[in-house]
């Protein structure tokens, strides 16, 4: 059986590549589970469509596996109504959030076959391994049952029992729904991403843009190495949805974590991490113990990691405590932690489900700030409840803070919260085309609240701009949202603490990709 996995692109025109985790995962228990395959990895490669077009008409596979973030669900449409064009019998795997989170949008607009809900590393073997042996993948339960969704009016799954975390075409292209597969027990057990699957050297070379500050070693010398220590979060704000959100938060053990380091190390040479985590540190008893043993290790890396404004921030830990623990951070190699403060509201908060309040934000600045680590926040602006009143007053929490944000405008993502209260109030009509037209949080795709749009982004920028002069920053007029990061930024806050500006490459001023926030 010729298996084909794909890499898609998120950001082609970046300078730097992230490695991708879960497609790590998920090709080391390909891989693992004694299959062969073809990696198309059109990020490393900067592959043009072009080129992906040429190579799915000239190459024949029997299976194709494709995941990615929800957002970019018009490439990943195209490219499989492409590989579908040119091989009407290969089978299509969807994973990822864009399979996942919309497998009504998926079947009714793409020729997929199969789309895997949640967590993949098990069900993708199983899925290969009856494809392989020619095996039903599911039956349909009678009576017949649609199971519900939340994609608006679009034809629905039908229950079906077989392997268990997918939705696949069954008789008369039909949606048939295996239910939901229980997510790994303990994910100690999962092996460690086997990055030589991958063009490894590549990721290397462009992987120091991604590091901020260095004191261990200088700049250009970081080897940034993403290292998952947890999966999934125990909050559920209405703007967040990750592909564990229905399994429970899971930790990895401060072992088997050093242990992945230490293999990045040793084979890569990794000096620098990125814990990419829904939310890596919960509470300051675990996270103690954790950087003891990190400290204890002496491995002599840097790491940027996400934590929430709860850690440092409330005041029923004693404040001895806090200090201590961000005294560690600093200690085990830490430069930067990310927590989004969203909003300086606290309506908004409890809108969000944030479970937060604002008075956190300050305190935890506060505390960071001493212990000698930068805070990286964000902010999503655009709730329902947003007026220019609760605007002033987030964006005056950074100025009380000194911190520049990287704002975001709320991009409602399918199954969330936000998601159904466009749909429920008609912000949202055609699913398809907002999915094909959505781009990413730094732009205004879709307006909410009762300001006028123009007066909306224009507030945002005008406040902005403030804190962009008022903190010395070099942010242009069209960067002050997009910042694209400027190392002058960055060094110069390496050298004074009091201000936190701007990160150093695109994508770390995006913080929902440390944070989890969108
Ligand atoms: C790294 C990262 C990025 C990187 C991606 C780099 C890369 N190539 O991987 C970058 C910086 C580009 C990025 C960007 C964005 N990100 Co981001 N990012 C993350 C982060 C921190 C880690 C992802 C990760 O490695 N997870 C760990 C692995 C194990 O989980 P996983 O990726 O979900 O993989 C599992 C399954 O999904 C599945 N799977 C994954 N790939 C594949 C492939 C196949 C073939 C199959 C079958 C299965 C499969 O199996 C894996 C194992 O079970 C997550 C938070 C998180 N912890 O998930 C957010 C997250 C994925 N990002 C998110 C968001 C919102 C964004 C942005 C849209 C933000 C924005 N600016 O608007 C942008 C997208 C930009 C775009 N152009 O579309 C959301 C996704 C929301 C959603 N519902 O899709 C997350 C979950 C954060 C959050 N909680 O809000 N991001
Ligand atoms: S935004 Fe952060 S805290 Fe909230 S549910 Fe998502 S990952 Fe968890």
């Amino acid at each position: 059986m010729k298996i084909l996995v794909v890499n898609p692109s998120l950001r082609p025109d970046a300078p730097h590549r992230y490695i991708p985790v879960g497609l790590g995962y998920i090709v080391t228990c390909i891989r693992d589970a004694g299959f062969e395959f073809d990696l198309l990895d059109v990020d490393i490669a900067r592959y043009d469509d072009a080129y992906v077009e040429r190579y799915m008409q000239t190459h024949l596979y029997d299976v194709v596996a494709i995941g990615s973030i929800v957002t970019h669900y018009k490439w990943v449409k195209w490219f499989i109504n492409l590989a579908k064009g040119s091989n009407p019998d290969c089978k299509v795997i969807v994973g990822n959030s864009v399979g996942g989170s919309i497998p009504e949008v998926v079947f009714a607009h793409t020729k997929a076959d199969i789309v895997i809900q949640g967590e993949a590393d098990v069900t993708i073997v199983e899925v290969l391994e009856h494809l392989r042996d020619g095996k039903s993948l599911g039956e349909m339960v009678e009576p017949r049952t649609a199971i519900p969704h939340t994609n608006g009016d679009l034809p629905p799954s039908y229950r079906a029992v077989g392997v268990e975390g997918i939705i696949f075409r069954g008789p008369n292209e039909m949606p048939l729904n295996n239910g939901v597969r229980k997510a790994v027990k303990d994910i100690n057990t999962l092996p460690f991403p086997d990055w030589d699957l991958f063009d490894v050297q590549e990721y290397i070379k462009c992987s120091h843009f991604l590091a901020r500050h260095t004191t261990r070693y200088p700049k250009e010398k970081a080897i940034v190495f993403p290292v998952n220590t947890a999966r999934g979060c125990v909050f559920k704000c209405t703007f967040c949805h990750y592909v564990f959100w229905n399994d429970p938060y899971r930790h990895r053990s401060a072992e088997s974590v050093i242990g992945e380091i230490q293999r990045n190390q040793k084979k890569y040479g990794a000096n620098y991490i990125e814990f990419w985590d829904e939310l890596s540190f919960h509470k300051i008893g675990p996270t103690e113990k954790f950087l003891d043993k990190l400290i204890k290790a002496d491995l002599g890396i840097h790491f940027n990691c996400a934590v929430r404004s709860d850690l440092f921030g409330r005041d029923d830990v004693p404040l001895e405590d806090r200090v201590r623990v961000a005294a560690k951070f600093k200690d085990a190699g830490a430069i930067a932690l990310g927590f989004s403060l969203e909003s300086g509201d606290d309506e908004i908060l409890e809108a969000m489900n944030k479970r937060v309040k604002s008075s956190f934000f300050d305190e935890q600045v506060k505390i960071l700030r001493q212990a000698g680590l930068i805070s990286d926040t964000s902010l999503i602006i655009g709730y329902p409840q947003e007026t220019p009143k609760t605007i002033q007053k987030t964006m005056e929490m950074c100025e009380r803070n000194r911190i520049y944000p990287s704002v975001g405008f709320l991009l409602p993502l399918p199954a969330t919260g936000m998601w159904k209260h466009a749909l429920e109030k008609g912000y949202i009509t055609d699913i398809d085309k907002y999915l094909v037209e959505m781009t990413e949080r730094q732009d205004l795709v879709l307006n909410m609240t009762s300001m006028d749009s123009g007066e909306l982004v224009g507030q945002v920028k005008q406040s902005l701009r403030q804190l962009n002069e008022k903190f010395g920053n070099v942010l242009t007029e069209d960067s002050l949202i997009k910042t694209g990061g400027y190392a002058k930024n960055s060094e110069n806050q390496g050298k004074e603490m009091t201000v936190m500006r701007n990160r150093l490459s695109n994508e770390s001023l995006n913080m929902a990709v440390v944070t989890g926030a969108v």
